[in-house]
């Protein structure tokens, strides 16, 4: 790697402190008063900067005219992760700041209009400018970030600039280190290396759309929707927050049904509003045939500013609760079991990058496995794939880019960061039904003694913020060293027995696992998920007996984790959750071959033996009274129909 300057990599840090305003940012849509006008997916001109100090773009001010201007460009894809777009090695590994440039033109009919630049996510730390004037900076990936524009053209194009550094730090989420390797018998001069502390490859670019849209200059500003149940009835709390409390005339709130017809009205800011006999908000494998599954209505605001402007936003919502008890995971009263998969977003070509085929492929998967849940492990996947979950009913646990969280990343800084990318996460998904748990790390050092305030910190936090879901982080210490899992309401347990200890020992598992979950319950007594358990699995590969690596393997390995998952989910075992749906890309180690390979599937999404096995049992739990509350008697095949 080339010999930068240590100061590249901090340069912007401090000044992403300046972050955009925390402001609702609620989702574009069109309405009648909001347009979508601009989508700026597809060719953008790129170009990394890979000078000696990674800081010529900002020297050069490569923002201030064209990129093209200020040396070669490729054309990049965007949504995309730029680093499998080419042949280059020194692209796919590169460290540093990357610079994109694209035009779009705004009509001057719009110039009355409040007009918004977004983009839904990049990674990790951002700039943007328009026309050579910075517009926003962002810090974090995989969460959305927008900015009102003021000083644009009308009457000609517009130039946005973006520039993006994957630079990992010890402050960052995920945390990372750029390691220099001083040796000058081994290394030239200034050779460093960007050191991970996560299991899978630090893709970057511009991983979401681009867009720009339109809303009045008086605008609702974000809603919240937080429901109950009351009998058959559903109750139905919100608060809308204009952008200018002072302008508002008058709002109109009205509920629509699935038909379009009104199940509910408001008039305040403020209220709660009963929906009778209401539709609630299953999972999908908790249909019985008297209930539609994934029920959304849609709340629809109507604005109306002391100028005659309106402002409409429809939002889709669910009515469902979630709460637990020490063995129990409910989900409108009635228990839940999840069966399901850990996840990541990644494929072929487009790493990180949004893809429209790959989200319907993916969900086809998780329905035709009979998986009733997934972990957004271990960042916030796209809002498209949210929404799917969301239609579909499909449970999702919605997990925060904290993974790796070790000594070294207990500071101030990365506290505070930590809870202003958990207001970020909230923010956007407060009111989605299918997110029933906050996950707010992965595997943190939790056993080391700062981490108990660090995590109460964070915890209390997110509980304060969304008291009607569920908080944890994602554990994998020892019950007797843990030292921060009384925050959690629920235990989220990631283990690897007979794989990464008593490798090869399938015969263990049993003892090791079922002793384990025990203690952990009897320590905290509170409900268990095992969020991660599975053995990396080269497809094609076969061996009887079983041998580490077979798809053999992998079958057996599972099998016994599901002896103890059956026995364990009589007690306090509320759901079971696959390391991995699929294949997927990490960095070039010797324990890796060509990505971790745990996945049911190929990262081209061909199912393993695994996968059968999966299918197979899903779909017998989806029969048991832990997952479905209704009586099947002659209507079983309503289930096999969502498949
Ligand atoms: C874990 C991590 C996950 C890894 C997995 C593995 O515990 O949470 O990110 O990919 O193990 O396969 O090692």
């Amino acid at each position: 790697m080339a010999a930068p300057m240590k100061r590249m990599f901090f340069i912007h840090v401090v000044c992403l402190q300046l972050l955009c305003a925390m402001s609702g940012m609620l989702y574009p849509r069109n309405s009648i008063s909001r347009t979508v006008f601009q989508n700026l997916d597809g060719m953008w001109n790129f170009r990394i900067d890979s000078s000696e100090n990674r800081f010529q773009g900002f020297e050069e001010k490569w923002y201030s005219r064209p990129l093209q201007q200020s040396g070669p460009v490729i054309p990049m894809p965007v949504p995309s992760s730029y680093n499998d777009i080419t042949q280059s090695k020194e692209l796919r590994d590169f460290v540093g700041w990357a610079w994109y440039d694209n035009e779009f033109y705004i009509p001057p009919e719009l110039a009355s209009k409040r007009t918004v630049l977004r983009i839904d996510s990049a990674h990790y730390n951002t700039i943007v400018w328009l026309n050579g004037q910075e517009v926003m900076q962002h810090s974090g990936g995989h969460l959305p970030f927008e900015t009102e524009l003021k000083n644009y053209n009308t009457n000609g194009p517009n130039r946005v600039t973006i520039a993006i550094n994957n630079t990992l730090t010890p402050t960052t989420l995920p945390p990372g280190t750029i390691e220099y390797k001083n040796d000058p018998l081994k290394y030239p001069k200034g050779y460093f290396v960007q050191n991970l502390q996560m299991d899978f490859f630090n893709y970057a670019g511009i991983h979401r759309t681009v867009k720009v849209y339109t809303t009045p200059k008086v605008y609702i500003e974000d809603i919240t929707i937080v429901t109950d149940i009351q009998g058959s009835n559903g109750l139905v709390s919100y608060t809308v927050t204009p952008s200018m409390a002072s302008m508002v005339q008058s709002f109109q709130i009205t509920i629509l049904d699935k038909e379009g017809n009104s199940a509910g009205q408001g008039s305040q800011p403020q209220g709660k509003i009963t929906v009778n006999n209401a539709n609630l908000w299953w999972p999908y494998s908790m249909l019985n045939s008297s209930n539609d599954t994934a029920y959304l209505y849609t709340f629809k605001v109507t604005l109306t500013s002391t100028s005659g402007d309106t402002d409409q936003y429809s939002l889709p919502f669910g009515i469902r609760t979630v709460s637990n008890t020490n063995t129990q995971l409910l989900i409108n009263n009635k228990p839940f079991y999840c069966h399901g998969v850990a996840k990541h977003e990644d494929s072929d070509i487009r790493g990180k990058g949004l893809d429209y085929p790959l989200i319907a492929k993916d969900f086809n998967l998780l329905k035709w496995l009979g998986a009733n849940c997934f972990r957004t492990s271990h960042y916030p996947y796209a809002e498209e794939i949210m929404d799917q979950a969301d239609q579909q009913g499909i449970v999702v646990i919605d997990e925060s880019p904290g993974v790796g969280i070790e000594k070294g990343n207990f500071g101030n800084a990365s506290l505070a960061h930590h809870l202003q990318v958990m207001d970020e996460m909230i923010q956007r998904d407060k009111n989605r039904p299918a997110v029933i748990i906050w996950s707010v790390a992965n595997e943190p050092k939790s056993g080391l003694p700062e981490a108990k305030f660090y995590f109460k910190t964070i915890l209390l936090h997110v509980k304060k913020a969304d008291p009607t879901r569920l908080v944890t982080f994602v554990a994998n210490a020892d019950y007797g060293e843990e030292k921060a899992a009384q925050y959690n309401d629920i235990l989220c347990i990631n283990r690897y027995y007979a794989w990464y200890s008593d490798c090869s020992h399938t015969e263990l598992i049993n003892l090791q696992l079922t002793n384990d979950l025990k203690a952990f319950h009897n320590k905290y007594n509170k409900p268990i998920i095992v969020t991660e358990y599975g053995a990396d699995t080269i497809p094609g590969y076969h061996q009887d007996p079983s041998f580490v690596f077979t798809e053999e393997f992998q079958v057996e390995f599972l099998q016994e984790y599901h002896k103890v998952f059956d026995h364990l989910r009589k007690e306090f075992l509320v759901g079971e959750m696959v390391w991995n749906f699929a294949d997927f890309m990490t960095i070039q180690q010797i324990t890796r071959v060509v990505g971790n390979k745990k996945g049911l599937l190929t990262r081209q999404r061909q199912p393993k033996m695994s996968a059968h096995l999966i299918r197979s049992r899903y779909r017998n739990l989806m029969y048991t009274n832990k997952t479905y509350h209704g009586s099947f008697h002659g209507h079983s095949t309503n289930i096999l129909n969502v498949l």
